[in-house]
């Protein structure tokens, strides 16, 4: 019989590539060696280090699942692992190489032209541009489908107006994917490739919040801006364009906040291991051991769905519904953890320098960005039903 491992229950590691293993060791050695040790101070002061965006160039986890033009061409399970190392130490984090990665290079890759390609990927591969995606308006969230951006075209230019809200990275942004309704093909919904030098385009900062705060977060304000017809994406037309993007996303979100359960766990027993009230460990008490229990199972079980996920996107056989379910389920089943983990330190489980909070907070962020755990769970319904229930009509 082998060994139970707490800390690997169902041997993941024996259904992992050697490749995979290796990115995903550079990976934990990188996020706990120069990320563990500024998350708290970034945490207390809102402080996004865009040196953070270099350094994860350099590791060769930008844009990580496309090949060519500077990015490592490894798969997407290594693009997974890779997220839930990072996530370990915080959401944030996760957050910009997420959006670099799946919301900005794979449109351009995906999407682009040869030219778009050759301009903007081996830079933003290498983390010296950075860039955002604005597909939230302040009106529309969960509906992006009624945005009201509009691109005008006159003559060798578009003419983009409108506003997003809740962009990651736009405050430090160089580069802007941003969706809008093209008025010359009846409002069909277009991507287009913003630069920061570009007149009328301004990014002002969300102050106050209260989750991520390592990770900056602010609007991008477009008041007539001039964009190049040619910066418009040629192979992205309709709601699929920025709905494909969110599902590399959406995929990595799922491995990356099982990666914050998971330190919450660790943080956890170790404490429940010291800590004594009534003469005996915390760990002694069964309702403890059921908190630990439950958290660990659910982890475990979780990743394997996640890396099930990542099998199938490799092998070519993704359907967007398998990333509604493990993005729900992780994302529900982590902020759960987090709760119950932050409880077991009791009131300690407060102080930031224990990282459950932290984590707790920034778990809010995930359930709800990229699609809200209940939009997922209709999309879920829609596929069990055949009927949609996102509208009343
Ligand atoms: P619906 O009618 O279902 O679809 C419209 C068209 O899109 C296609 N489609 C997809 N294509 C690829 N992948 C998917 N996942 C797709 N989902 C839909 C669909 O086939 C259709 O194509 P066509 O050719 O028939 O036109 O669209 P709907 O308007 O009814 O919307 C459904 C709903 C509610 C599920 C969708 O709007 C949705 O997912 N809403 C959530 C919005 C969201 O996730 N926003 C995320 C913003 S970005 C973000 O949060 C980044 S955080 C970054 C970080 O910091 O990590
Ligand atoms: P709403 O859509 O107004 O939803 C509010 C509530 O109503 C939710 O509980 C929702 O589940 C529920 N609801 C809505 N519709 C239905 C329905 N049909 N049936 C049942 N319930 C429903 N967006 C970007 O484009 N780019 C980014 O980089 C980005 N980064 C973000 C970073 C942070 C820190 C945050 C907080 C958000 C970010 N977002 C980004 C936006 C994010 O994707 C949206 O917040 C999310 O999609 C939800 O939209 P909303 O906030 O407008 O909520």
């Amino acid at each position: 019989l082998a060994r139970y491992r707490w800390d690997d229950p169902l041997d993941l590691d024996s259904q992992l590539t050697d490749e995979e293993r290796m990115v995903r060791d550079a990976a934990a050695a990188y996020a706990q060696e120069k990320l563990l040790p500024r998350i708290v101070q970034a945490a207390r002061t809102e402080t996004f280090d865009t040196a953070i965006m270099r350094e994860m160039g350099e590791m060769g986890f930008l844009g990580s699942t496309i090949t060519g033009h500077g990015c490592a061409g490894v798969s997407h399970v290594a693009y997974g692992l890779t997220a839930r190392e990072i996530e370990r130490v915080d959401s944030g984090y996760r957050s910009a190489m997420s959006v670099q990665s799946s919301l900005v290079m794979h449109p351009i890759n995906e999407f682009g032209s040869a030219e778009q390609k050759e301009k903007y990927l081996p830079r933003l591969a290498a983390g010296e541009l950075i860039g955002a995606f604005g597909l939230t308006e302040p009106n529309h969230g969960s509906d992006p489908g009624s945005m009201e951006t509009v691109a005008r075209r006159d003559g060798g230019v578009y003419r983009i107006s409108g506003s997003k809200m809740w962009i990651t990275n736009s405050p430090v942004a160089d580069l802007f994917v941003v969706w809008a309704r093209n008025a010359e093909e009846d409002g069909r919904i277009r991507g287009f490739l913003l630069e920061r030098s570009m007149k009328g385009l301004s990014t002002p900062v969300i102050d106050g919040k209260m989750a991520l705060r390592a990770s900056t977060t602010g609007m991008i304000l477009m008041d007539d801006v001039e964009v190049p017809a040619e910066n418009m994406l040629p192979g992205a037309a309709g709601l699929k364009g920025p709905f494909s993007c969110l599902n590399k996303a959406r995929f990595g979100i799922s491995w990356g906040v099982l990666g914050a359960a998971e330190a919450c766990l660790d943080v956890a027993r170790s404490y429940a291991l010291d800590r004594k009230q009534f003469g005996v460990p915390l760990a002694r008490f069964q309702l403890v051991q059921a908190k630990l229990a439950l958290a660990h199972s659910e982890i475990a079980i979780g990743l394997q769905a996640c890396l099930r996920v990542g099998q199938l996107i490799d092998a070519g056989k993704l359907a967007p519904e398998m990333i509604s379910l493990v993005k729900r389920n992780s994302c529900v089943k982590a902020l759960d953890i987090s709760r119950s983990m932050r409880d077991v330190l009791g009131g300690n489980g407060i102080a930031d320098e224990f990282h459950i909070i932290r984590h707790l907070t920034n778990l809010e962020v995930t359930n709800t960005y990229e699609g809200t755990a209940d939009i997922h769970l209709l999309t879920l319904g829609r596929a069990v039903t055949g009927i949609a229930a996102f509208t009343a009509s």
